[in-house]
C-alpha cells in the first residue's frame, strides 16, 4: 500500500508541476512499467466512488433513438448509458483536496455502438440519473469531463503517439501507440454531428477489433453521494460504406499527454496558457473543431503556422440547467456552450504534414469567475480542443 500511495502522490505532483518538471515524466515512467497499474491506482487510491451496481428500476443502458441525421440513408442514433458511477458527496475530500469528486475514473468495459463494422458520424455526451432524467449543475451534478478512447490494432494517438509517456492512455491501461482519444466532453456537452455540419460521406470507421475505454471525471455539489450514468449518443451507419472517408481525431491540450489539468497560474485577472507546438503528421481536410475550458475561460484559440485557424468561444449560463448555487465564492453561471469551428469559422481547412499547430487557452476572471476549492484555492483549469480531419479510408 505504501508504494501505491507514493505513486499516486508522484502522479499528483506531476499534474501539479506541469509537463516541464525535470525528471518527473521519467520517474513516473519508471514507476509504472506495468501500465495497467495506473488505472488501478487512480481507481482505488484517489477515488472513493466508482462504478456501482445498477439500482433497481434503472432505465435501459442502450436506447435506440429517432435518427438525428435522417439525411443519411440507413442512419441510426443510439444512446448508451455507461456506469452507473457513484460520485461521493462534498464531504468526501480526495488527495488533491477536492470534495465531491470522482477523479479520472477508468472504465475499461465500455460498450461500442456496434460490434461489427460501422461508421460513426456523430457523437455527444451527457449525464443522467438512474431513471433517465438529465443530471446537471441545477441539481449539483457536473459532467466535469469524459474522454473516450479507442484501443485497437493500428490505433495511434495523433498528438501523443510519439511522446515518451502519455498519462491518459495509461489510466485506461493502454498506451498512445495502441489507442487514440476519439472524443471528449465537459459539462458544456458539445455535439459533434458531422452530417449536420454539411460534412458528408465521412465517419470514424469502427472495426470489430476496436475496444472502447473511458475516463470519467464527475463532480457532486451535494452533501449526499450521487449515482449517475454517463451517456454517449452516437449517430452511425452499419458497415464501411463504399466511397466514404475515415475520420482522424486530433487532440490539442495545454497539458498535452498529461491528465489535461493545469494549475491556474493566477487567481484574478486575465491570462493565457499556451500548449506545446504540435507538428502535423497527417494530410487531410479539417471538418471541424471545438474547445473545452473551465469557468473563467473565454476562448480556445488554435493557430496554424502563426495564423488563427479556430476560435472556440465560451458562453455562460445560457439555459437554467447551467446555473447553480455559488460554491466557495465561485460563479453561479457556468460554461454552457463552446462555439464550433466549422464552415466559415474554419478559415484553414487543410491539414498538411509539417504545419506547426498551437493551442492557447484564454482566461479572464474579470469577465467570469473561476472555480475554487473549499479552502479558497483556485481549482485546476483546462485548455483542450478536439479537431476532426477527413482522411482516406485504408480499410
Ligand atoms: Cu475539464
Amino acid at each position: 500500500m505504501k508504494s501505491a500511495w507514493f505513486s499516486a502522490a508522484l502522479a499528483a505532483s506531476l499534474v501539479a508541476a506541469g509537463p516541464t518538471a525535470p525528471g518527473a515524466v521519467e520517474a513516473v515512467h519508471k514507476m509504472t512499467k506495468r501500465q495497467t497499474a495506473v488505472s488501478g491506482l487512480v481507481n482505488s487510491v484517489v477515488n472513493s466512488g466508482g462504478k456501482v451496481k445498477a439500482p433497481e428500476g434503472a432505465a435501459p443502458t442502450r436506447v435506440e433513438m429517432e435518427p438525428r441525421t435522417k439525411q443519411v440513408p440507413g442512419a441510426k442514433t443510439v444512446k448508451l448509458r455507461y456506469g452507473p458511477y457513484k460520485v461521493p458527496s462534498m464531504k468526501v475530500v480526495n488527495v488533491f483536496g477536492e470534495g465531491g469528486a470522482l477523479w479520472n475514473f477508468a472504465d475499461n468495459a465500455a460498450p461500442k455502438p456496434c460490434e461489427d463494422d460501422c461508421a460513426i458520424m456523430g457523437i455527444n455526451a451527457g449525464l443522467e440519473y438512474p431513471n433517465g432524467t438529465n443530471a446537471n449543475i441545477d441539481t449539483g451534478l457536473w459532467l466535469h469531463h469524459m474522454v473516450l478512447f479507442n484501443i485497437g490494432k493500428g490505433r495511434k494517438d495523433a498528438t501523443c503517439g510519439d511522446a515518451l509517456v502519455s498519462l491518459p492512455h495509461m489510466i485506461v491501461g493502454s498506451s498512445a501507440t495502441g489507442s487514440e482519444r476519439l472524443f471528449s466532453s465537459g459539462n458544456e456537452r458539445t455535439q459533434a454531428i458531422l452530417p449536420n455540419w454539411n460534412e458528408n460521406k465521412v465517419g470514424y470507421m469502427l472495426k470489430p477489433t476496436d475496444k472502447f475505454a473511458l475516463i470519467v471525471d464527475l463532480m457532486n455539489d451535494n452533501m449526499v453521494d450521487a449515482v449517475v450514468y454517463l451517456t454517449i449518443t452516437y449517430d452511425y451507419v452499419q458497415g464501411h460504406p463504399a466511397g466514404w472517408d475515415d475520420m482522424k481525431p486530433i487532440w490539442f491540450d495545454v497539458a498535452q499527454c498529461l491528465t489535461s489539468e493545469w494549475p491556474a497560474p493566477y487567481a484574478q485577472g486575465k491570462y493565457s496558457i499556451p500548449a506545446p507546438i504540435w507538428t502535423a503528421n497527417i494530410d487531410g481536410d479539417i471538418v471541424g473543431a471545438a474547445g473545452h475550458l473551465h469557468d473563467g475561460g473565454q476562448a480556445v484559440v488554435l493557430e496554424v503556422d502563426g495564423k488563427v485557424a479556430c476560435r472556440s468561444d465560451a458562453s455562460y449560463g445560457t439555459s437554467p440547467e447551467f446555473i447553480g448555487k455559488p460554491m466557495h465564492g465561485g460563479p453561479a453561471e457556468h460554461i454552457s456552450k463552446m462555439s464550433l469551428c466549422i464552415g466559415d469559422s474554419l478559415p484553414h481547412k487543410k491539414m498538411v504534414k509539417g504545419q506547426k499547430w498551437k493551442l492557447r487557452a484564454e482566461y479572464d476572471y474579470s469577465k467570469n469567475k473561476g472555480d475554487s476549492h473549499a479552502e479558497g484555492k483556485p481549482a485546476n483549469v483546462m485548455g483542450i480542443a478536439i479537431m476532426y480531419v477527413r482522411v482516406p479510408f485504408k480499410g
